[in-house]
């Protein structure tokens, strides 16, 4: 085992208040693409850039068009939790994790067990009607082809939190809650670059920041321990 991942051990293992804010780059190793990476969905090549396609007023106007990229790119195909999602969900049932705060719309955490997670940017497993809001289950818009429609004649959309559009205030404050309160918090698989989420890492108030991402992140210079490789590879040897 390499001295950078000893040490993280060491850290888990010394706390009891763990808190996890992890983004794309966690379920990268379940076969999900992340958006900035060189294998990313932004280095990919659409007729719109997928900031545009992901954004609340392009569904509205084009729904047919964001439907051709939810289809083509958002769909899960299967994926199943890695190492990483399911370190994070054996922490929390031993009682060491007590949050995990994610920027992911794809439920792996969930799948592998966790309790307590804060999705801050939604779910691809749920859906409902953006006229009237009724719920449907997420095969409605995972499934099939084209623009799914409700009876009320509104368009189904998936329940994540597209640009232009706020995080929800009660999610936003559970996070800074648990945040302030953690004795350790690990930030992994996340550029830190989407706000308002990564602004939440700031609200950290102890002394064992870890950052594990392949990457460099702008957190890099204030955390305690920095481990720049897969996330997966690094939790199955804790
Ligand atoms: P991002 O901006 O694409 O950054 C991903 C980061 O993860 C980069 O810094 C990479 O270096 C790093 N990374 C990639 N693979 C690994 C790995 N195996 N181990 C460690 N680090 C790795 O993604 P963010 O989450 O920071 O950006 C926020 C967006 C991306 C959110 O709105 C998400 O909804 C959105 N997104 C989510 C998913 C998903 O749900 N799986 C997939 C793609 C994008």
């Amino acid at each position: 085992m390499d001295d950078s991942v000893r040490k993280l051990k060491e850290l888990v293992d010394g706390s009891g208040n763990i808190v996890f804010f992890g983004g794309a780059g966690v379920s990268t190793e379940s076969g999900i693409p992340d958006f900035r990476s060189v294998d990313g969905l932004y280095n990919q090549k659409y007729r719109y850039p997928p900031e545009e396609i992901l954004s609340a007023s392009f569904f509205r106007k084009n729904p047919e068009e964001y439907y051709r990229f939810h289809h083509d790119k958002l769909r899960l195909r299967g994926a199943q939790p890695n190492a990483a999602h399911r370190k994070l969900a054996e922490w929390e049932a031993e009682g060491k994790l007590k949050a995990v705060i994610t920027q992911n719309i794809d439920g792996l955490h969930q799948a592998a067990g966790s309790k307590n997670v804060i999705e801050l940017h939604g779910s691809l497993l749920r859906a409902y009607c953006a006229r009237c809001g009724r719920r449907y289950p997420a095969e409605t818009v995972n499934d099939g082809e084209g623009v799914p429609y409700c009876d009320c004649g509104g368009v189904i959309r998936p329940d994540i939190v597209f640009y232009e559009e706020g995080l929800d205030q009660d999610d936003m404050y559970r996070a800074v809650e648990y945040i302030s309160h953690a004795d350790m918090l690990i930030i992994g698989g996340t550029s830190l670059v989407v706000y308002p989420a990564a602004g939440l890492v700031r609200y950290y108030r102890g002394s064992k920041l870890v950052l594990v991402n392949k990457g460099e992140t702008g957190a890099d210079r204030d955390a305690d321990l920095v481990i720049h490789a897969p996330i997966g590879e690094v939790f199955s040897q804790l």
